[in-house]
């Protein structure tokens, strides 16, 4: 079975869908699940955006889950929405301080959402555990450990 996995995965990979390798910038980090086929998704959460928040903070999945996500962007500022593990995150947020005006395109794991705008990301948990998301741009969020614009998901096991 976990062999069936990984080849799944590495399929993912060579598709071009998924530049996710976990030393790249934008990568998600291991154990946090992978992007969802939309025709998957099993049910909707909607998460809304505003200065300096994600409502809710704290969601619930279970293991296996394929959740399409609907940001809406219902402040003022453009948001950004990365899911991945802690470390993920930190790293991206310490690319985007050090590069403000970096060109910065959606991945699989992480989309703008501008002001008054509704996006969709959708994602597959595939291990129990806590994921966790946040606006990597500089000023909505500092870093996992610091209070921001970030959240948890926790994935309930089979
Ligand atoms: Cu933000």
């Amino acid at each position: 079975m976990k062999k069936i996995l990984i080849s799944i995965a590495s399929a993912f990979i060579l598709t071009g869908n998924w530049t996710g390798a976990v030393a790249d910038e934008g990568g998600a980090g291991e154990g946090v699940g992978s992007p969802g086929d939309p025709a998957k998704a099993s049910r909707t959460i909607e998460i809304t955006m505003v200065e300096n928040r994600f409502k809710p903070s704290e969601i619930n999945v279970k293991q296996g889950e394929t959740i399409k996500f609907v940001l809406k962007n219902a402040g003022k500022k453009k948001h950004e929405i990365m899911i991945g593990t802690p470390e993920a995150i930190d790293e991206h947020g310490r690319m985007m301080k050090k590069h403000p005006d970096a060109e910065h395109h959606d991945e699989p794991n992480m989309i703008s959402v501008n002001s008054g705008d509704t996006r969709e990301l959708i994602w597959h948990f595939a291990d129990a555990g806590t994921v966790y998301y946040a606006c990597p741009l500089p000023g909505h969020f500092k870093g996992m450990n610091f209070p921001g614009m970030k959240g948890t998901i926790n994935v309930e096991a089979k």
